[in-house]
C-alpha cells in the first residue's frame, strides 16, 4: 500500500472573517475572480484595478470575495497584503478548477480562474460572480480542440457569472452552442444581442433580456425554486459604448494576434494570456482601457444583482 498523505487541515478553503460574516447574515457578496488580476493585466496596473474592483462591490452596498490559492490553501476573501501576493508574486500560477488539488497538495500558489473560482465561491455560499470574459471555445477548435474548462464548470454550479461575454479572441457562436448544450443560461443585460467582450456586440443574438438588477435576481430565485441539477446563470453585460474598442482596430489587431499565436506555438493555458497580451501591445493600450471598463462595469451590476438578491431572499 503506498503510504498515505494527509492534506493538511491549514489547506481546507479559508473564508474571510468579513465574508463569513455577511454569508452568515445573508447579506450580499460578490466573488472576484483572480487570473484576471495576475494574467489578464499587466503590472502594476493590475494591482490597482483589483482594489478598485473591490472598492465598487463596497460602494455597491455588498462584500468583495476574492479567490485565489496562496500557499495551498485556498482563500475567499483576500486581505490587501494577500491581494498584493496575487498581483504582484513570481511564478503565481494560473489554476483552473482540475489545478486546485495539485495546487493544495504541493503548497502551491496561484490566481483562480473562472472555473476554479465558480467552484469555490459557489461552495462558499456565494450566489453572484464578476469577471471580465469568460473562456470559451477556441477558433481552432477543430485542431486543439482547445474549449476554456469555465463552460464544464458553470454547467455544474449555481451562480451566476456577468461577464461582457466570451472573449473575442474566441470563437463566439461555437462558445453560445456549447453553452446551449451544457444547459447554461445566458441572459442578456439591456441588451438583445450577445456582447463581444472589447465591443458592444458580437452580433450574436441572446434570448433573454433582464431590463434591471431586480429582473436578474428574480431568476436567480427561479433557478433556486425550480431547483434540480445545478448550472450557472451568463448575466452579459456589454462594455459602455463610450468605452467599447473601436471596432475595426479589432478586427485588424485580433487577426495578427490570432496568427502570432499559431505561428509561436502558443497553447494550453498559455493561449489566452498571449492574445490578450498581444491586443494590449497592438492597440496602444485602447484593449487594456476596454477590458478594465467591461469588468469595472461587470463588478457595478454584480453587487447591484446581489444586493437586490439578498433584499428579497
Ligand atoms: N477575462 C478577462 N481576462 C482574463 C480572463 C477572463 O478579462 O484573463 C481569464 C479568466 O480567468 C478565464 C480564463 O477563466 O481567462 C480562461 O482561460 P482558459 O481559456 O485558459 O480557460
Ligand atoms: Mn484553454
Amino acid at each position: 500500500m503506498p503510504e498515505k498523505r494527509e492534506v493538511p487541515a491549514g489547506r481546507l478553503p479559508a473564508v474571510s472573517d468579513e465574508v463569513r460574516e455577511a454569508l452568515d447574515h445573508g447579506r450580499p457578496v460578490v466573488a472576484l475572480e483572480s487570473t484576471i488580476i495576475a494574467h489578464g493585466l499587466p503590472r502594476p496596473r493590475n494591482l490597482a484595478v483589483a482594489e478598485e474592483l473591490e472598492q465598487l462591490v463596497r460602494a455597491g452596498g455588498a462584500v468583495p470575495a476574492t479567490i485565489a490559492v496562496l500557499d495551498g490553501r485556498p482563500r475567499i476573501g483576500l486581505d490587501k497584503e494577500q491581494l498584493a501576493r496575487v498581483a504582484g508574486e513570481d511564478g503565481i500560477r494560473k489554476l483552473g478548477h482540475r489545478d486546485l488539488a495539485p495546487a493544495v497538495a504541493a503548497g502551491a500558489s496561484g490566481a483562480t480562474t473562472v472555473s476554479a473560482t465558480a467552484f469555490l465561491a459557489a461552495r462558499a455560499g456565494i450566489r453572484v460572480f464578476a469577471t471580465g470574459g469568460l473562456g470559451g471555445v477556441h477558433r481552432e477548435w477543430t485542431h486543439t480542440q482547445d474549449e476554456s474548462a469555465d463552460l464544464r464548470l458553470l454547467a455544474r454550479e449555481r451562480i451566476a457569472v456577468v461577464c461582457a461575454g466570451v472573449k473575442s479572441v474566441l470563437d463566439v457562436p461555437a462558445t453560445l452552442q456549447r453553452l446551449e448544450t451544457l444547459g447554461i443560461g445566458v441572459l442578456g443585460f439591456r441588451t438583445t444581442q450577445f456582447p463581444g467582450f472589447y465591443l458592444r456586440s458580437s452580433g450574436e443574438p441572446v434570448d433573454w433580456t433582464a431590463g434591471s438588477a431586480e429582473e436578474v435576481a428574480a431568476v436567480l430565485r427561479a433557478q433556486d425554486v425550480l431547483g434540480g441539477p445545478p448550472s450557472a446563470l451568463v448575466v452579459a453585460n456589454p462594455v459602455p459604448e463610450a468605452e467599447q474598442l473601436d471596432p475595426a482596430l479589432h478586427d485588424r489587431v485580433l487577426a495578427g494576434a490570432l496568427e502570432a499565436c499559431a505561428r509561436e506555438g502558443v497553447s494550453g493555458q498559455a493561449v489566452t494570456p498571449f492574445l490578450l497580451d498581444h491586443l494590449v501591445r497592438h492597440t496602444g493600450g485602447a484593449s487594456l482601457e476596454a477590458n478594465v471598463a467591461a469588468v469595472r462595469g461587470n463588478v457595478r451590476l454584480a453587487a447591484e444583482v446581489a444586493v437586490a438578491y439578498a433584499s428579497a431572499s
